[in-house]
């Protein structure tokens, strides 16, 4: 709970104007509690009530996306961008078409996305769409008219200097394909309004596999730092089984472990000696498969129908992989008592409140997607400066380069929890640097 008074209010403000934004409210709150401990050192920061003005979105954009279905019906969806903020740069954040997607859920990935986008040290600002549009079982033509659609209202509010949309669940490169390519139609304009793009026309190498790898290379220097060691003949447990879960566990294999359960929204499935991935990447070629097909081809797993179960099986690293609050407080006690080395998110906000509480009494290491799943946006960073230097860079450059820069964000974090003497909370760590570099830009830049 929140002490400083200052900082209560402004919560307590949030809560009542927004006040069944629980994801929101979730995603703020736990920002706040860590700048509590801190925000009586800088009263400039209440002077100019910097913390009003961050809880308030820049722009919020909604608007109603129709299109026709292979059975000539007309369609009608929701479509948002939160243009959260652009003290930093651009604004900058994925697109997600799932049929879950609500303003609450944009502004919080939106609010993450900020913070997340400030870590990474790219000049960008932070903003998150989508559409409570549902792709699986759609065809490709309904993607297609679908994304042309959504894109023809959305084109008047992005562009490569504004707002640069990317990736998120349900949009990956053939969604992004339809998008860029009704943008450049409209628009006449042929840059990099998108990140994501297919390696064809203008796309970035290692983007499909940014966030997955990059979560490794952040685990291992955690891992490193604190416990002397890294992924070789660890086990590993996967939740979800998309773009970013997949990368994750292909790393991770990689690096020595050995990933013994990976789950989608029907189940999940378990392997005591190591799932065979390429088994998975086949089955998820098609997102309507559900991850039971595994035992088609593999009668060595198990598989379940809850996915939250998967937490139960003993691992030393959990990387929550697919949405947020799928890693509740019953998941996390399992967790401890399993002696699980490191909760690392890959997905945005996927333990829930009283989870992350409770892992942090218990001082387990965790690692919070807003520093964790950077890569994503740090490789979409970099298509965007290869993008305008007309200059495609080599796969290993590019690995390279976020290999360093997740490390580097790791140490950063680190420092700033150590000044505090939290050197294990690496929530507070990520949350006060990326608080203050947020703080810091907004004071030089006036009351706007
Ligand atoms: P995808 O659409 O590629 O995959 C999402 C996966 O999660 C699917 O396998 C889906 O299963 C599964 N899933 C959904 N709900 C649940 C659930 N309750 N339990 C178990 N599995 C579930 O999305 P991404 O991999 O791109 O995104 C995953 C997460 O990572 C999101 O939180 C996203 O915001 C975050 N992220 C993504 C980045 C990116 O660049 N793509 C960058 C940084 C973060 P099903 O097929 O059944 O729906
Ligand atoms: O949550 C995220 O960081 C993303 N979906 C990727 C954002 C991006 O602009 O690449």
């Amino acid at each position: 709970m929140l002490k400083n008074e200052y900082l209560k209010s402004c919560y307590r403000a949030l809560s009542q104007r927004n006040e069944h934004e629980t994801e929101f409210l979730q995603a703020a709150l736990e920002l706040l509690e860590s700048v509590d401990i801190i925000i009586d050192e800088y009263p400039h920061y209440e002077k100019m009530n910097i913390i009003e003005r961050i809880l308030e979105p820049e722009r919020i954009i909604q608007f109603r996306v129709s299109w026709m279905n292979d059975k000539n019906e007309v369609c009608v969806n929701r479509g948002y961008r939160v243009q959260y903020n652009s003290l930093k740069g651009p604004y900058k954040g994925g697109l997600r078409f799932h049929p879950s997607v609500n303003l609450s859920i944009m502004k919080f990935l939106a609010f993450e996305q900020t913070f997340k986008n400030a870590l990474t040290s790219l000049s960008l600002g932070g903003s998150k769409g989508g559409s409570d549009f549902d792709p699986k079982g759609k065809s490709d033509f309904e993607i297609m008219r679908f994304s042309q659609s959504f894109i023809s209202e959305l084109y008047r509010h992005i562009g490569p200097d504004v707002d640069i949309p990317a990736g998120d669940i349900g949009v990956g490169q053939k969604e992004i394909g339809y998008m860029y390519g009704y943008y450049k139609k409209i628009c006449n304009e042929i840059t990099g309004a998108f990140t994501g793009k297919g390696k064809r026309y203008g796309g970035s190498l290692v983007r499909k596999e940014a966030t997955g790898y990059g979560l490794c290379y952040f685990v291992d220097e955690v891992l490193k730092t604190f416990h002397d060691t890294g992924f070789k003949d660890k086990k590993v447990i996967v939740s979800g089984s998309g773009n970013v879960a997949i990368y994750a566990a292909e790393k991770a294999i990689e690096l020595g472990a050995q990933v013994i359960a990976m789950s989608d929204s029907s189940g999940y499935i378990y392997k005591r000696g190591g799932i065979d991935l390429d088994i998975i990447k086949k089955i998820k070629e098609n997102k309507s498969e559900r991850i039971k097909a595994y035992l088609d081809e593999d009668d060595k797993a198990t598989y379940g129908n809850t996915p939250s179960d998967i937490w139960k099986y003993k691992c030393d690293i959990a990387m929550p992989c697919a949405t947020q609050n799928e890693l509740d407080y019953k998941s996390a006690l399992k967790l401890i008592n399993n002696n699980v080395m490191i909760v690392a998110e890959g997905a945005n906000m996927p333990t829930t409140y009283k989870a992350v509480e409770l892992l942090k009494k218990h001082n387990v290491l965790y690692a919070p997607g807003k520093a964790a799943n950077a890569g994503g946006v740090i490789v979409s960073g970099l298509e965007m400066a290869q993008n305008t230097s007309r200059y495609a860079w080599s796969f290993k450059r590019i690995d390279s380069k976020l290999d360093s820069i997740m490390r580097e964000m790791f140490h950063e974090i680190h420092r700033t929890s150590k000044r505090y003497d939290r050197e294990k909370d690496l929530l507070f760590g990520a949350n006060v640097l990326s608080f203050h570099k947020i703080a810091k830009a907004m004071m030089e830049q006036g009351v706007l």
